[in-house]
């Protein structure tokens, strides 16, 4: 197929599943044309297949906001015109969805169908969607969509029950790439940032309320108070310097490690004993599943999709958002030495289960339908 994918192409968890998925589609022998107004950060190697169309908004001094949404419409109907494409999959459906209804009735009056599929990833429901100054728009776009897709059977509920949708919604979770998610062994690194056989947590995000990073270094302040241990922080983003603050007042410093935008996490995953996601919402908690592959063992809230993903007392273990106390016996349940192995065990073979090779596939059989149906 020729495919044209849309997305954030930041860091952030939407951008990254949607340049995965396009990565692999073209590994798979589809040619993938990424529509975007930026290289997306894991778009990182030359593949024959892979093109990229950067989104140019001209700037003009009357325009306090610049309209991207018209400049990303006018984009797609000049790919899917002259690249020939098949179908159009956008990612978060805010502003993509609809800049892609508008290129679909530009195409249809040059007698070209183009199918769409939207992929909903969470906060373009569970946030800003929601909001009065979208939602008419999100629920259109969404109704007019030619397949519509959630990352998780907790954010279609959540969908259906904000929005008056008509369609059917097709639950494709979050996938991994286990051959660049495994466990490595870096044990000089291991030696270096836990020097006495400290537990290593770690927390992965883009340190934004949502994340509840504060609940993070509580969580670890609770575990430190009983057994050494370290924490590593990857990320970075608005609460970042309240967050430095709270460490300081906590007075664990010299045990927490702020790591900034790390891109290989993998490697930081292959050293830690324990992930920590103590979001308030979270569609699917992709940085979690890319712990678990590393064999880390999860503890989370119950919020959103989460427990699709960690299983209570098998991968790892939920709480109720905000308890932070329960998160705390928790993690020092899990890190016992006669629990330890088990989890992780566990966690890698769940994380198995989310192969990208098991869930690509279901994206094709998506666009193969919505192909057949314009
Ligand atoms: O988590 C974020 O803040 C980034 C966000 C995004 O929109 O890029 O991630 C969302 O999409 C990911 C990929 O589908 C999911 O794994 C994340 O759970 C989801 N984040 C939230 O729902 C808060």
């Amino acid at each position: 197929m020729n495919i044209g994918i849309v997305c954030y192409p930041t860091f952030g968890g939407s951008g990254v599943v949607a340049t995965e998925l396009g990565k692999a589609l073209a590994q798979r022998g589809h040619r993938v044309h990424f529509i975007t107004y930026s290289q997306p950060v894991r778009l990182d190697f030359f593949n024959e297949n892979l093109f990229y169309h950067e989104v140019y908004i001209p700037p003009y001094p009357l325009f306090q906001f610049p309209p991207y949404e018209l400049a990303l419409a006018s984009k797609m109907v000049d790919i899917v015109q002259n690249e020939k494409l098949d179908v159009l999959h956008v990612h978060y459906a805010i502003p993509h969805a609809s800049a892609a209804f508008m290129a679909k009735q530009i195409l249809l009056t040059r007698g070209i169908r183009i199918p769409v599929v939207t992929t909903l990833h969470g906060t373009d429901i569970t946030l800003v969607g929601k909001d009065a100054s979208y939602e008419p728009v999100v629920t259109f776009s969404i109704n007019q969509s030619d397949g519509v897709t959630s990352v998780s059977a907790d954010l279609r509920r959540e969908t259906y029950e904000y929005f008056a949708i008509e369609k059917d919604i097709e639950v494709i979770p979050n996938f991994i790439n286990l051959a660049r998610f495994q466990k490595q062994n870096k044990s000089h690194f291991k030696a270096a940032i836990a020097p006495n056989g400290e537990k290593l947590l770690v927390h992965t995000s883009n340190f934004r309320s949502v994340k509840r990073v504060d609940d993070v270094v509580h969580i670890f302040a609770g575990v430190r108070k009983q057994i050494p241990a370290k924490l590593l922080l990857v990320g970075d983003g608005p609460d970042r310097p309240r967050i430095e603050k709270l460490c300081r007042e906590i007075g664990y410093c010299d045990d927490i490690r702020f790591l900034g935008k790390l891109e290989a996490v993998e490697e930081v995953l292959s050293i830690a004993d324990l992930f920590l996601m103590p979001s308030e919402k979270e569609s699917f908690g992709l940085a979690a599943l890319e712990a678990m592959a590393c064999e880390v063992p999860v503890i989370s809230t119950n919020a959103g999709g989460i427990p699709e993903l960690n299983q209570h007392g098998i991968t790892g273990m939920v709480s109720e958002i905000g308890d932070v106390a329960d998160m705390v016996k928790n993690a020092l349940y899990v890190l016992e030495d006669e629990n330890l192995p088990r989890f992780k065990a566990a966690a890698r073979a769940h994380a198995e289960t989310f192969a990208v090779e098991n869930i690509v596939p279901l994206y094709e059989a998506c666009y193969q339908r919505a192909i057949d149906a314009v």
